[in-house]
């Protein structure tokens, strides 16, 4: 079972999530995400940009949203994000400090 952010651990991580208005995915990621501490997520919405689409699915590969990047890294999808939390690897993730590499 996927373990909860401990108390006290800060969520330092820089997270990207491309998305849309209606998208039931989206929502889960984010609900995840939540629960595992995380208040701030930049959101680039792709309907309304759609420019930026073009751009996520230059730098993804997909075509489908959501698609979230945790400091630069690209995560994957909603179902990406639920494995790696499954195999521990999401916690320490998102407890990791960003660093601008640009
Ligand atoms: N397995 C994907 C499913 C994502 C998905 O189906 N997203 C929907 C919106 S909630 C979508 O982008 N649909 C448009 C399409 O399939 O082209 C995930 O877990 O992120």
């Amino acid at each position: 079972m996927a373990k909860s952010q401990p108390a006290g651990e800060k969520i330092m991580a820089k997270i990207v999530m491309y998305s849309t208005a209606v998208c039931p995915y989206c929502i889960r990621a984010e609900q995840l995400l939540q629960r595992k501490g995380v208040t701030s997520i930049e959101k680039i919405r792709i309907d309304l940009e759609p420019e930026l689409g073009i751009v996520m699915m230059e730098k993804t590969g997909r075509r489908t949203v959501p698609q979230i990047f945790i400091n630069d890294h690209h995560v994957g999808g909603y179902d990406d994000m639920v494995e790696l939390d499954q195999d521990g690897l999401l916690t320490p993730m998102l407890a990791t400090k960003y660093k601008d590499e640009a």
